[in-house]
Order: structure tokens, then C-alpha cells, then sequence
């Protein structure tokens, strides 16, 4: 049985353990985009249930990829916590 509403999947844990602090959608964007076209198809969102469950759902304009700002709407309050949600000036 797969489960794909967890809140925190094991790829975003992946991303906080390879940030080693806290990690941005960027981040995600950019370890899930295998190929770095800057794009992310369902063949990549294959690395974990459930992204890959809700790719349809965050694929807002139904062109069969998610580009950042539709895995960002997505996908980035799974990553970053709101209880650290204050904006850092430092870049
Ligand atoms: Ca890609
Ligand atoms: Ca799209």
C-alpha cells in the first residue's frame, strides 16, 4: 500500500541532509531535475511516491513537466518549515 500524503517525503529529507541546513525549493528543484533541462517530468518524480503521486496536481498547465514555479506551489511547503519561514537577507 503507498501512502503519498506523508507532509515530509523521503526525498525532501534527502535535500535537508545534502543542504545541511535549511534547504530551499530550489534545492529540490534542482536535485529532482536529473537531467537539468529545467524541467521536472514524471519519469524523474519517479525518486519518490509521493511526488510522483501529485505530479498531475502540481502540473498546473498540463504540459507533462513541472517547471519551478509550478513545483515551488506545489511542493515548498513541504520543504520549508514554517516555523523558519523568516526571509534571509543573506544570499
Ligand atoms: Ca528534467
Ligand atoms: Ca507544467
Amino acid at each position: 500500500m503507498k501512502t503519498p500524503t506523508l507532509s515530509v517525503t523521503l526525498f525532501f529529507l534527502a535535500v535537508n541532509a545534502r543542504a545541511q541546513q535549511t534547504p530551499s525549493v530550489e534545492d529540490a528543484f534542482t536535485i529532482l531535475d536529473a537531467n537539468r533541462d529545467g524541467e521536472v517530468s514524471i519519469q524523474e518524480t519517479q525518486v519518490d511516491d509521493a511526488i510522483a503521486a501529485r505530479f498531475a496536481e502540481a502540473d498546473a498547465d498540463n504540459s507533462g513537466f513541472l517547471d519551478s514555479d509550478e513545483f515551488a506551489a506545489t511542493f515548498a511547503a513541504q520543504i520549508e518549515s514554517p516555523t523558519e519561514s523568516q526571509k534571509s537577507p543573506v544570499h
